[in-house]
C-alpha cells in the first residue's frame, strides 16, 4: 500500500488520480406506476423502451422483484427504512401538506451509505411527508430528506396530481416570490377567485378533465387534489418536469463524481396526471400513459449516459424498480383504458390486478440491476427480492455493515444481485392492512371478512377483474404461483394445510409489532 504513491510517482501518475479501490456508486432509477409488463425486456410490445432493454441485457433481470405495498407512499417507506410500512399508522398514501413520516435520526438508506462517505442525492417525487408540524412553505422546511441522510434534494412534496405544485430543493420551494407567499390547504376549502371544477362549463375548459378526484385547485389547466393559493413564480411545468428532474440528477453525478454517491431518482413517470413533454406524444398508441412510460425510458438513458461520460459505468451499481403496480384510470380522462384494450396491452404482464391490489399485479413490479462485473450479465433471474431489503442489502454492496438495519425488517440479498438466490418468502401489502405471504410456489391472502370496494380497473387478462378483486377478498384465497401466476384458481380447498403454514408465517411476522419502538 505504501508503496503506491512511489509506484504511481514513477509511472508519471499523480497519487490523487489513483485512489484505492472505491466503494460501487448506487444508481436507483424509481419508476411511478409502471407495471410488470409496461417496459419491452418485460415483454411490452408497444412501448419502445429502448434504455432499460439495453440496461436489462447489460444485466440482471428479475422476474420476482417486489415493491412492499400496492401504493407509493408506504412502498417507499420501505424502501427508505427497510421496515414494512403495514407495521406504522399514517403510513397510507399521504396528502400534499403531511409531516414527514420518516424520524431524523432512525436508519434509512441513504444515511446509511451516508455513514460509509456516500453523497445522497434525491431527485423526484418524495411523498413521504415534509416538516414536523403545520408546513409554512414561505421558510426553510425541516425536516426534509437532507434530515434523514440525503446530501442533497430536489423534490416534489408528494404528487404530481397534488398541491403543492412547486419543486423543493434543500428544504427551499425553488423560484419562490417571497411578495407571493404559498397557502395550501386540504379542508376542501377554495381560495377566492378559485373555479368550481366540478361544473361543466369549467371542466369543458381543462386541458385534461378529471373521472374522479382531481378537481379542486387548478394548475396549468388540470385539476389537483387540495387547494393551493400564490407561488405563482414558483408553479412547475408538468411537460418540463421530466427534464428539470433528469438535469438535476444529472448535475449531481457530475457533482459528485470524484467520490462514491448514492441517487435515488424518483421519477414521476407514468403517475397522473399523465402530461409527458411534447416530444413523446404518439411514442404509443397508448395514448399519455404509454408515452409517459418511453418518457421515463428516455431519463434513465439520459442518467446512463451521464454516468458513461464520467467513465462511471463500470464503477456503478443501476438498479431500476418501481413503487407500485400499474393503473389505467388513476382519476384523469386520459384514455388509457380504451386505448390499452385497443392495443392489447397487458400493464401488469402475465399477472392479474394492479395498483392498490393485493393481487401479484399489484407489487410484483420489474426490477433490473446492473453493475458490470459483478452482476451477471444477460441473466433472466427469478430469485424473490424485495425492496424493503434495499437498505441492507445497498450497505452490504457498498462494503459497509448492515447489522443495525437487518434488525429491522429487510434482509441482506446482496447474493441475489451477484446472480444468487434472493429472499425465501415475500409479503406484499396494499395501501395499509391487506397483507399477502407467498413463498417459492404458494401465495396465502387473508379473507379481510367481507367484499372489497371498487378499485380503478386495470386491464388484465382475466375478465372478472370485480368478482376476482373485491368480491374474493371477503375470503381466505390460496395461490399456486407456479402453475397459475394470473391467481385465477383459489385452491385453499384442496391444500388447507399449506394454507395453514403460510397463515402462521405470516402472523409470526405480524407478531413482531405494529408501529413498535424500532429495534436500535
Ligand atoms: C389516490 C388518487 C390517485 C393517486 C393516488 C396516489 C383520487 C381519486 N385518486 O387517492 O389519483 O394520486 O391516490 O398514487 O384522487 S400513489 O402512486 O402516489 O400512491
Ligand atoms: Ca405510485
Amino acid at each position: 500500500m505504501r508503496l503506491l504513491p512511489l509506484v504511481a510517482l514513477f509511472c508519471g501518475i499523480s497519487v490523487f488520480a489513483a485512489p484505492e479501490k472505491r466503494p460501487p456508486n448506487i444508481v436507483l432509477l424509481y419508476a411511478d406506476d409502471i407495471g410488470w409488463g409496461d417496459l419491452g425486456c418485460y415483454g411490452a410490445k408497444v412501448i419502445p423502451t429502448p434504455n432499460l432493454d439495453r440496461l436489462a441485457a447489460q444485466g440482471t433481470r428479475f422476474t420476482a422483484g417486489y415493491c412492499v405495498a400496492a401504493t407509493c407512499t408506504p412502498s417507499r417507506y420501505s424502501l427508505l427504512t427497510g421496515e414494512y410500512a403495514w407495521r406504522r399508522k399514517g403510513t397510507g398514501v399521504l396528502p400534499g401538506d403531511a409531516t414527514m413520516i420518516i424520524q431524523p435520526g432512525r436508519p434509512t438508506l441513504p444515511a446509511s451509505l451516508a455513514q460509509l462517505g456516500y453523497a445522497t442525492g434525491v431527485v423526484g417525487k418524495w411523498h413521504l411527508g415534509l416538516g414536523a408540524g403545520v408546513v409554512d412553505w414561505n421558510k426553510q422546511i425541516n425536516p426534509s430528506p437532507n434530515q434523514i441522510g440525503f446530501s442533497y434534494s430536489f423534490i416534489m412534496a408528494a404528487t404530481g396530481d397534488r398541491v403543492p405544485t412547486v419543486f423543493v430543493e434543500n428544504g427551499k420551494v425553488v423560484g419562490l416570490d417571497p411578495q407571493d407567499p404559498i397557502e395550501v390547504n386540504y379542508k376542501k376549502t377554495p381560495y377566492p377567485g378559485d373555479p368550481d371544477l366540478t361544473l361543466p362549463a369549467e371542466r369543458a375548459k381543462l386541458k385534461m378533465d378529471w373521472s374522479h378526484g382531481h378537481n379542486m385547485a387548478l394548475v396549468n389547466g388540470v385539476g389537483r387534489i387540495g387547494w393551493m393559493k400564490g407561488g405563482k413564480s414558483a408553479i412547475w411545468n408538468d411537460e418540463t418536469m421530466g427534464d428539470t428532474f433528469c438535469d438535476k440528477a444529472c448535475g449531481f453525478i457530475a457533482a459528485n463524481k470524484d467520490k462514491p454517491f448514492f441517487l435515488y431518482y424518483a421519477s414521476h413517470e407514468c403517475h397522473v396526471p399523465r402530461v409527458p413533454n411534447p416530444r413523446f406524444l404518439g411514442r404509443t398508441p397508448l395514448g399519455p400513459r404509454g408515452d409517459a412510460v418511453v418518457a421515463f425510458d428516455e431519463q434513465c438513458g439520459r442518467i446512463l449516459a451521464e454516468l458513461e461520460k464520467h467513465g462511471l459505468t463500470g464503477d456503478t451499481l443501476v438498479v431500476m424498480s418501481s413503487d407500485n403496480g400499474p393503473v389505467l384510470d388513476d382519476g384523469y380522462k386520459d384514455h388509457a383504458v380504451e386505448l390499452n384494450a385497443k392495443a392489447d396491452h397487458y400493464p401488469a404482464g402475465p399477472f392479474h390486478g394492479g395498483k392498490y391490489s393485493i393481487l401479484e399485479g399489484g407489487t410484483r413490479v420489474s426490477l433490473i440491476a446492473r453493475w458490470p462485473g459483478h452482476t451477471p450479465a444477460a441473466k433472466v433471474s427469478a430469485a424473490m427480492v424485495s425492496q424493503v431489503d434495499f437498505p441492507a442489502t445497498f450497505t452490504k454492496l457498498a462494503g459497509g455493515d448492515p447489522t443495525e438495519l437487518l434488525k429491522i425488517d429487510g434482509v441482506d440479498v446482496s447474493a441475489a444481485f451477484l446472480g444468487g438466490v434472493g429472499r425465501d418468502y415475500i409479503i406484499s401489502s396494499t395501501q395499509a392492512t391487506q397483507l399477502s405471504y407467498r413463498d417459492a410456489r404458494w401465495k396465502f391472502i387473508p379473507g379481510i371478512g367481507h367484499r372489497r370496494g371498487k378499485s380503478p380497473t386495470v386491464v388484465d387478462r382475466n375478465e372478472q377483474n370485480d368478482e376476482i378483486e373485491n368480491l374474493d377478498a371477503a375470503k381466505d384465497r390460496l395461490f399456486d404461483l407456479q402453475a397459475d401466476p394470473g391467481e385465477r384458481k383459489n385452491v385453499i380447498t384442496e391444500h388447507p394445510e399449506i394454507a395453514a403454514r403460510l397463515k402462521a408465517m405470516l402472523d409470526a411476522q405480524k407478531a413482531k409489532g405494529v408501529g413498535q419502538p424500532l429495534p436500535n
